[in-house]
């Protein structure tokens, strides 16, 4: 397993922050996503032989945010 902290603008409530969780959590070979709102962090725990960070990526992108 490997841990990556993305990012992520655009998020400005808890709605924001459960939107780009359950985006993150969606993704195969995703196990952990947690948002932090003020810090505008997610730190993903994931298995990098399944999941990519450019998945996470497009992901967040999706659901109507973006990674910095
Ligand atoms: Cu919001």
């Amino acid at each position: 397993m490997a841990q990556a902290t993305l990012h992520i603008e655009g998020m400005s409530c808890h709605h924001c922050q459960m939107a780009v969780e359950k985006a993150l959590r969606s993704l195969p070979g995703v196990s952990q996503a947690e948002v932090n709102l003020e810090a505008e962090a997610a730190t993903v725990v994931y298995d990098p032989g399944v999941a990519t960070i450019e998945a996470m990526r497009e992901a967040v992108d999706k659901a109507g945010y973006k990674v910095v």
